[in-house]
Formats: structure tokens, C-alpha cells, sequence
């Protein structure tokens, strides 16, 4: 126990999951818990970056926590919690806040992007978003983030953070690596293969979520937008939304791009989407009927989130304790 490597990651509780959450974070983070000490958050306080509604943020926890458990994450195992029920989250991002450059959070692809899509609401939080982040993986002492591509950038910026600390002040952090996984690191949109499939972007119909009914997953499938030529080769250039279906089906089959290339030549993209979209519905459907169980135990899940905000609240203010020593902080007299 001692001994093992730490794990961190967390998800926004912004919506429901997708398919792109799913195959991206959530199903490379089960298998972990036997050789690493795991820590998974539902952020809702990154959440809040974007307006949500509050009657929704209340729900969107226990049903992500539900999903998280239906995915495998045993919670024996794994560290459960919700971030705002640590507060040492809050408290290490204000000190850090004065570690990070103005230049450095401007520089960051997500700020960019989502500030270009929400020019009504370019507030602070949203800037200073990645420090929160790195926030909760030094907390935790992590060596590895898993996560999809989108948030490379972060974790690397958490290392310049910590490389900044450390210099200053000797070893206090752990310096982590991003854990990005090598087919499915970036689903993109089925209708806009351009862009990532993403939980507050779910208008177009582009996007799948773990909980979709089944015929709302194969509706999405075959109306999926491809291109002009009729052959699945893989292709992200200039045929992306082919190659995001064969990322998709080689993730849902364990079948590499070569494989699915011959099973599919000469056959037409309609009875690719088909495959695609059957293969995606049994892959949710134990994880849809499980979490619809686990749903109904409001009590258990709360149990858990107290359990896991306790654990990590633990490990969190021994972290924050030695930075408030370290930058000169006056202990509270007890
Ligand atoms: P939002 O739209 O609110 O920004 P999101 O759909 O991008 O949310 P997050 O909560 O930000 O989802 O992401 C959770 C995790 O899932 C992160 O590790 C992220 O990299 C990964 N992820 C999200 N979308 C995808 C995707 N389309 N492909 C691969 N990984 C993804
Ligand atoms: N920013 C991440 C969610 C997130 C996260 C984290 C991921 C918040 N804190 C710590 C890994 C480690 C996102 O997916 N948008």
C-alpha cells in the first residue's frame, strides 16, 4: 500500500458522460486499482467555470458517481470523491494562483477555445481553471494523470507550476506525467468529426452518452457523418469521421485498424455504422443497468462519497500543511 504509485483524475459533472469520457478517461481508469493507490473526483467546482443549474449540479453527481462504479471503479479500491467536499482543493489553487503566469493561462488551447465559444461569460474561474487543476494533482502527490489528449496541456502545466514551487522552496511536489491512452485519446463529434465530442456540446446530435437508450445510440451512429469515397481506411486527414468510427469500433472489439480495413472492404459505410453502433450498445448496456441499480441506493452512494471525502481529505491537508510551512504561513494555534 505504502509503496504504490498514485493515480488522479476527475471529470466535470457539466452533463451527462459521453461515449468520448468513456473511451478517453473512464474505461483505462478500472484496471488500475490493483497496482496503484487511485483517487477520482467529480469536479464540480471546475464545473461551475460554465453557468449550470443548480437543481442539475445536485443530481449530476450521483449519477456520475453511479456510472463511475457501474465502469468498474470499486470503491473499496479507488478513492471516490466530490472536490468541493475537499476543501484544501479551494485553498492549495489560491497559493498556486500566485505561482502561475498570466502568459502561461493565457497560452492555454482550452481557455482559447472555450472563451471564443462563450463570449458572454469569460469569467476569472475560467482562466484560472488549469491551476485548480493542478491543484488536484499536487494535492494527492500523483505520479500519473490519466486523461484524453484535450488535457495534456494541463498536466504539463501542473509540472511548470511545480518545477516553479520547488525551486523556490525544495522538493514539495511530485512532478506527474499525463497517462494518455494510444487508440481513443480524442473521440471526436459524430456529426462534426472536426471537433471533440464533448458533454456541454450536445445539440447537434453528435454526441453519445453511456446512458442513451440503445435506439438513441444506433439513431446517432447511422446518422453519422462520413465522406464521399465508400472504403473504411484509416485516414484522421481526410476521412475523420471514418477513422473516429474505426477508433471506436477497434476500442468496443479490442480489433486493430487493419483487421477492421479487410472486414469492411467492399461492403458500404452503412453496414460499417451499423457495426459500429451494435457494438456501442453492448458495451453500455451493462454499465446502463447496472448504474440505473445502483441509482436507486442514494444512501449507499452517499456513504461513499462521505468515505472517500474523508480519504482524501486526509492525504490532501498533509500536502496543503507543508506548503503553508514551506511559503511562511503562521500555523493556527490549536
Ligand atoms: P466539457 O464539454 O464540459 O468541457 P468534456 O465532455 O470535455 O466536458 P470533461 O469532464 O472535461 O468532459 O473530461 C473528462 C475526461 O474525459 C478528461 O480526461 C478528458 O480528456 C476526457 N475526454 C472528454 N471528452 C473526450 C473525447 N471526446 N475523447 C477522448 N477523451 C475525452
Ligand atoms: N480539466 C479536466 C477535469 C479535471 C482533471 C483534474 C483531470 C479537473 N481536475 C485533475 C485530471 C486531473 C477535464 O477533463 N476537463
Amino acid at each position: 500500500m505504502e509503496n504504490k504509485k498514485i493515480i488522479l483524475s476527475g471529470i466535470q459533472p457539466s452533463g451527462a458522460m459521453t461515449l468520448g469520457t468513456y473511451i478517453g478517461a473512464l474505461r483505462n481508469w478500472a484496471s488500475l486499482a490493483d497496482e496503484y493507490d487511485c483517487y477520482y473526483m467529480i469536479v464540480d467546482m471546475h464545473a461551475i467555470v460554465a453557468r449550470q443549474v443548480p437543481a442539475t449540479l445536485r443530481k449530476t453527481p450521483f449519477e456520475q458517481l453511479a456510472q463511475y462504479i457501474a465502469c468498474g471503479l470499486d470503491p473499496e479500491k479507488n478513492t471516490l470523491f466530490i472536490q468541493s467536499h475537499v476543501l484544501a482543493h479551494a485553498q492549495l489553487s489560491w497559493v498556486l494562483n500566485c505561482y502561475t503566469m498570466f502568459g502561461e493561462l493565457s497560452r492555454m488551447t482550452q481557455f482559447k477555445d472555450k472563451s471564443s465559444r462563450n463570449e458572454e461569460n469569460i469569467n476569472a474561474g475560467l482562466f484560472t481553471y488549469p491551476v485548480l487543476q493542478a491543484a488536484d494533482i499536487l494535492l494527492y502527490n500523483a505520479d500519473l494523470v490519466p486523461v484524453g489528449a484535450d488535457q495534456k496541456q494541463h498536466v504539463e502545466l501542473t509540472r511548470d507550476i511545480a518545477v516553479r514551487f520547488n525551486g523556490i522552496y525544495g522538493d514539495v511536489f511530485k512532478l506527474p506525467e499525463p497517462y494518455i491512452p494510444k487508440v481513443g485519446a480524442r473521440i471526436m463529434d459524430l456529426q462534426t468529426p472536426i471537433n471533440k465530442m464533448s458533454k456541454s456540446d450536445i445539440a447537434d446530435g453528435g454526441c453519445v452518452l453511456i446512458l442513451d437508450k440503445p435506439e438513441d445510440i444506433m439513431r446517432s451512429f447511422k446518422r453519422a457523418v462520413t465522406d464521399s469515397e465508400t472504403s473504411v481506411r484509416f485516414d484522421t486527414e481526410n476521412k475523420p469521421g471514418i477513422s473516429n468510427l474505426m477508433q471506436i469500433y477497434s476500442v468496443c472489439t479490442g480489433k486493430e485498424f487493419s483487421t477492421i480495413e479487410s472486414e469492411f472492404d467492399g461492403k458500404g459505410y452503412g453496414d460499417f455504422k451499423k457495426q459500429v453502433g451494435e457494438a456501442v450498445v453492448e458495451l453500455f448496456r451493462p454499465i446502463r443497468e447496472e448504474s440505473e441499480k445502483l441509482l436507486a441506493d442514494k444512501a449507499y452512494l452517499e456513504s461513499v462519497f462521505k468515505a472517500g471525502a474523508e480519504k482524501a481529505s486526509y492525504s490532501a491537508n498533509k500536502t496543503l500543511r507543508k506548503v503553508y510551512k514551506k511559503i511562511g504561513f503562521i500555523e493556527k494555534p490549536r
